[in-house]
């Protein structure tokens, strides 16, 4: 589909949103194809995120980095205490305690990251951090912490009372299921709620800047009443995330002990490296997850996303119910739901 095309598929006018539910027999790829300028861009994870491209978009328009990009577009998300699978206002772990996950990853190859942190609202801007001051890629729990607070970050409580209580409603099951707990705290009259069978809401954002560079991150709070020290697909480069700026960008969303299995983005950077385009990759991403573990992830969600270096992009999941938001050169906001391989 040519972008313009789709541009007029997917928009309203200026500033009005619209989400496209796309058949799932639907005949053509969501791919968003141009051979001349399709940059900038910036994609993320789940619809409600239109609000983090439109941060990110601010600095892409001036001809900033893709990279100071992905950061400043997924500190909405993680400051919004509405959310509650990203930072402050994340849904706690099984004995109440919000822990974080986040990656960043430029057009280097320079990549940071933060597994297991408490109490920084920022994890992003700490995983950048790591990148940028320390000859690591990962720190993990304490280690974080100290980091962060070293480096100027406010220790906060990021437990809201809506959370807790959430986290408390749980408790008298106590019972760890990751698609039950967080689709029946939500209402159905809920934006949110769109989401359909999962309701995750963690953000993988992609951005190609004016320079045609690719950058990328990848937020959470993880999967709600996880065991206390669990660490999903979303900070771990080559799962959550991966960033090739011959080649393209990959993240991804949903039960991260699936995408860990098959080094999901690094699997569908891959694919486009061996000339598949971006939604074809993101297919066979979620195809192989599918013949590896059958019945056993049948009722579970999983969605990627991918951009390649002509900006184009593709989108694909388990379960339907995957949304995703993406800004184009002309500045339109565009939610779609991703096509999916289960119905
Ligand atoms: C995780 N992938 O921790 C994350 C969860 C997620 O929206 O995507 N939630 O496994």
């Amino acid at each position: 589909m040519k972008r313009r095309q789709a541009i007029q598929k997917g928009v309203l006018a200026t500033g009005s949103l619209m989400l496209l539910r796309e058949a799932a027999a639907s005949q053509s790829a969501d791919i968003i194809s141009s051979p001349v300028a399709a940059f900038p861009l910036v994609i993320s994870t789940w619809a409600p995120n239109v609000k983090a491209n439109a941060a990110a978009w601010e600095i892409l328009k001036k001809g900033g980095r893709a990279l100071d990009a992905v950061e400043a577009g997924v500190r909405v998300p993680e400051a919004d205490p509405e959310d509650t699978s990203v930072g402050y206002g994340g849904l706690p772990d099984r004995d109440g305690n919000v822990t974080l996950d986040a990656c960043i990853m430029d057009e280097k190859g320079n990549c940071g990251s933060v597994v297991f942190l408490q109490h920084i609202m920022h994890p992003i801007s700490v995983a950048r951090m790591v990148m940028e001051k320390t000859p690591h890629v990962l720190l993990a729990g304490e280690g974080a912490l100290q980091f962060a607070l070293q480096n100027g970050f406010q220790k906060e409580n990021l437990l809201t009372p809506k959370s807790e209580q959430v986290w408390k409603d749980w408790l008298k099951k106590s019972k760890y299921d990751p698609m039950e707990t967080i689709r029946h705290m939500k209402k159905p009259e809920d934006e949110r709620s769109k989401g359909g069978i999962d309701n995750h809401d963690t953000i993988g954002m992609l951005a190609i800047d004016q320079n045609g560079n690719l950058s990328g991150a990848c937020t959470t709070s993880g999967m709600a009443f996880k065991m206390h020290g669990r660490v999903g697909d979303s900070p771990i480069i080559g799962a959550g995330l991966f960033v090739d700026n011959e080649v393209g960008a990959a993240t991804s969303t949903g039960v991260g002990e699936e995408v860990i299995r098959i080094c999901g983005s690094h699997t569908i950077v891959e694919a486009m490296r061996y000339g598949k385009s971006p939604q074809e990759a993101c297919e066979i991403g979620v195809q192989r997850m599918l013949k590896l573990r059958k019945d056993n992830i049948r009722d579970l969600q999983i969605g990627f996303l991918a951009v390649n270096k002509a900006g184009e992009i593709g989108a694909y999941s388990l379960r339907p119910g995957f949304t995703y938001a993406y800004r184009l050169p002309d500045g339109k906001d565009v939610m779609k739901e991703a096509k999916s391989l289960l119905n």
